[in-house]
């Protein structure tokens, strides 16, 4: 059965239960709320729901119920590679089900049939100053294939079905996804290469197609496919895919709702973070070891200057985990299989033994342990990607993966549009007085 076949049964088999929760147990109480979460960024508020992935503060990710190493493990492989290929995740992460080889090929097949950008969304990232950061090239770029929104066309036709409605947001969300890498390798290929513009090999998947189209090699391939596996999906309250999902609950089309997303994405505080990782190291190098060897006190010194300024130490810290994030481990289980050797890679797990025991000693976080951001760089870095202001738009390919799959989920369980309620200081004031 075709994919879209596949997830049309499951999405007419889950409904009930999301509508029997909402008609027969809508008053069941499942959190409360305090004024510190109020101001606070609405920290650990339970309000939203999404089956695609959950995040435990100790474990870290699971998408579709299982931890990275059992996805990596179930998945089918790209041909003579050990990651699976990103089509084979994006069949699970929508349906929850292993697929066979059959079906993932049948994805890769669908894609090819979706990849092809339209001209004039190069044309209009050209018009760009060159010198734009390469996020509000990708923003810019999606948001100008709305033109194309099929969701929208639906909308406007006036043939509006709530209980269909996902089936147009399923076509954008995978032209979406089928794209996206096509995009980030024109942007990267005009920023950094000349305008040197590699065409699409249609033979290949879709991480093995952006190695080859940003001048990459086979080692490449898997990178590229592990870091869009491990950069999709991270629970629904990250502000991404947060907002793609508010976005979107108003019906604006796909387009609209992850151009949002990933104006999210490219701040310093979320998916920035990689960049601002390699801008740290790069530059602890430059100040400390240009005529002799990183060591732990070099490192403590520049991690305590850096606080004393005032500043976050970029990758480490996370709004929900309480551990080292997985996504870290993963990353470098990767390193030390394929660059143990690397110098950055070594100062990057210096770092790690040491910044834990700083930020403790600083007492202000309340998790001192590393997070995707501070690995993933030094990866890309070491295979030649060293334009580190790119390195969000790579989490970006990546995220839409996970946003996409869950716009998808969105429309096809019919959620309603977000509108939290606000209140006033006076209100706060009046409540912290009664206790
Ligand atoms: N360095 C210094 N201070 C920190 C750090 C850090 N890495 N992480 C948290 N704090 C501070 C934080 O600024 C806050 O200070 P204040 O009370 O003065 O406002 C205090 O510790 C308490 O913050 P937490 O409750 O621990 O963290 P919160 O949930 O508010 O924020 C992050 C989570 C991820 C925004 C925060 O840890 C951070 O800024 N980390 C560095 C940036 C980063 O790596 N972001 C990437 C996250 C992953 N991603 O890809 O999105
Ligand atoms: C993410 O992947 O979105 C980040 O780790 C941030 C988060 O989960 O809040």
């Amino acid at each position: 059965m075709a994919l879209k076949e596949t997830l049309r049964q499951k999405i007419d088999e889950f409904r009930p239960r999301t509508t029997r929760l909402a008609k027969e147990f809508g008053k069941v109480k499942i959190d409360e709320v305090t004024i510190e979460q109020c101001i606070g960024g609405a920290r650990d508020i339970r309000c939203l729901v999404t089956d695609i992935s959950y995040l435990d503060p100790q474990e870290g990710i699971r998408f579709r119920g299982k931890t990275i190493p059992e996805t990596f493990a179930s998945l089918p492989k790209a041909p003579g590679s050990d990651y699976p290929t990103v089509e084979s995740f994006w069949y699970f992460l929508l349906t929850g089900e292993v697929p066979s080889q059959a079906q993932v090929d049948a994805v890769l097949a669908e894609w090819k049939t979706r990849q092809e950008v339209p001209p004039y969304v190069f044309d209009t990232i050209r018009t760009l100053p060159r010198d734009s950061h390469p996020m509000a090239m990708l923003s810019v770029g999606i948001t100008a294939m709305q033109r194309d929104s099929k969701f929208a066309a639906l909308y406007n036709s006036g043939a509006f079905n709530k209980l269909t409605a996902w089936e147009t947001v399923y076509e954008d969300a995978s032209d979406i996804v089928a794209r996206i890498p096509v995009i980030a390798a024109f942007i990267y290929n005009l920023k950094y290469q000349g305008d040197r513009q590699v065409a699409i090999d249609p033979t290949l998947d879709m991480g093995a197609n952006f190695a080859q189209m940003i001048g990459q090699g086979e080692a490449y391939k898997d990178v590229a496919r592990m870091y869009f596996i491990l950069h999709s999906d991270h629970e629904s309250g990250n502000v991404s895919a947060h907002t793609t999902h508010l976005v979107h609950s108003a019906l604006s089309d796909p387009y609209y709702a992850y151009a949002a997303g990933l104006n999210g994405l490219a701040g310093p505080l979320h998916g920035r973070a990689n960049q601002e990782v390699l801008d740290w190291t790069i530059k602890f190098q430059e100040k400390y070891c240009k005529d002799r060897e990183p060591t732990k006190e070099l490192i403590t010194k520049a991690l305590w200057d850096t606080l004393n300024s005032g500043q976050v130490i970029p990758g480490y810290g996370h709004a929900v985990l309480r551990k080292t994030d997985p996504r870290y481990i993963s990353q470098r289980e990767f390193c030390l299989k394929h660059l143990p050797e690397d110098p950055l890679f070594k100062l990057v797990s210096m770092i790690f033994e040491v910044a834990p025991g700083v930020l403790t000693e600083h007492g202000k976080t309340k998790n001192p342990w590393p997070n995707v951001d501070a690995q993933s760089g030094v990866i890309q870095w070491h295979y030649g990607v060293k334009e580190w202001d790119y390195y969000t738009v790579l989490f970006g390919v990546g995220r839409a993966l996970g946003c996409m799959a869950n716009l998808t989920w969105d429309r096809g369980l019919g959620y309603a549009i977000e509108r939290p309620k606000s209140v006033t200081t006076p209100m706060l004031e009046e409540w912290a007085a009664q206790g």
